[in-house]
């Protein structure tokens, strides 16, 4: 597995790059373009900038996160022709500079979605919280107040200009279902994997977090089954996912290492961070150790050991610690502590894995 760090660019992120390059095993950033508009064309100099600055710390720029998708292509609206001819123009820039992976996601209206930003958890950190029932019976305006004001910084999925026209999204959507919303991603993977398999890009689609249905708005990146029926839309090396475990875990019958198994070569990117679920479907973001939460980590790296996985993997969201002050979810220290619980896992299943080999090649040369 190749390590790599979610870094919202300079100027839009508490954790600068010379901190990044200070924890172990960490060889490139997962970057985006937060400014630029959904919808339109990456400009090829704005890409040019950030790879400079990656180089200048030895890091590479294989994998962005996110290009986001317009809404009026999750519609199927006529409009959706010219914001999929800016995507594949986006992704020939990005080709161009060597990225590799663009992960992306194909939510409704909102992405990832919380009650709370900053709960406090029994040893003094805080953490993001999901609150189903409060979620059941908010209007999702309140929610959209609660997080797009945040006042360090813009929330990814939750930018003030992409909601002010929430109320005719909701309409927009009332009229589209779950077959439509499939048929949308089709539609939209059919112009852009063609456009991706001859650039060497593999699109790797986000789970919907949480995996299931809010506010009535369809949802369908969502399950084992779901993720199988997507990959068959279009069957290209160029047509993945990025495996979540975090998005994914927060419902239990979520087999995290069988999926694994089952979609191991199209998943050219894996998000790996724990949680814990309680009985009435509320989950909190823990620190990534198994004993910690829900989700069994140490099965998932196991799983994809056991796979030779050769892909990218970040630590996804992490708690608040020691006062920093940071993005919801993305500070430094949750984040590296996360990977040094990775790497020991990994380094252990190779070590231990070598010394079985040896065993064996020792009792051979006994004969
Ligand atoms: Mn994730």
């Amino acid at each position: 597995m190749e390590m790599v760090f979610r870094w919202f660019g300079s100027g839009n992120d508490a954790v600068q790059l010379d901190q990044i390059k200070q924890i172990p095993g960490v060889e490139g950033i997962v970057w985006a373009l937060h400014d630029i508009p959904v919808g339109d064309e990456w400009p090829i100099n704005r890409i040019a900038e950030v790879k400079q600055q990656a180089d200048e710390h030895g890091f590479h720029i294989d994998v962005v996160e996110s290009v986001n998708i317009h809404e009026d292509i999750k519609l199927g609206l006529p409009t959706r022709d010219k914001y999929i001819a800016n995507y594949k123009a986006t992704i020939k820039n990005l080709a161009s500079v060597g990225v590799k992976v663009i992960c992306y996601n194909f939510m409704p209206v909102f992405d990832w979605t919380r009650t709370e930003l900053y709960k406090k958890l029994d040893d003094g950190s805080t953490a993001m919280f999901y609150e189903k029932a409060k979620v059941e019976n908010m209007d999702p305006m309140e929610l959209v107040d609660e997080i797009s004001n945040n006042p360090d910084f813009t929330i990814p999925g939750w930018e003030p200009e992409r909601l002010k026209s929430l109320a005719n999204l909701f309409g927009a959507y009332q009229k589209v279902s779950e077959e439509d919303l499939w048929n949308n991603l089709k539609y939209f993977l059919e112009e852009i994997i063609p456009v991706a398999e001859a650039n060497g890009i593999k699109m790797a689609i986000h789970p919907d977090d949480p995996p299931w249905k809010i506010f009535g708005l369809p949802r369908i990146i969502t399950s084992q089954p779901n993720i199988r029926r997507f990959l068959q839309l279009v069957d290209s090396p160029s047509n993945g996912i990025t495996l979540c475990s975090g998005s994914l875990g927060t419902d239990p019958n979520n087999d995290i290492p069988d999926m694994v198994h089952e979609f191991i070569d199209r998943i050219p990117f894996a998000h790996i961070r724990n949680l814990k679920r309680y009985d009435n479907g509320d989950f909190i973001e823990t620190s990534h150790r198994t004993k910690d939460g829900s989700v069994d980590i140490y099965e998932i790296l196991k799983a994809y050991y056991d796979n030779g996985f050769t892909g990218y993997v970040r630590p996804d969201h992490g708690r608040h610690l020691w006062n920093e002050k940071c993005r919801p979810g993305y500070g430094l220290y949750d984040r590296a502590m996360g990977i040094m619980y990775l790497w020991g896992i990994w380094d252990s299943l190779e070590r231990s894995v070598n010394e079985k080999e040896l065993a064996v090649l020792d009792k051979k040369l006994d004969y």
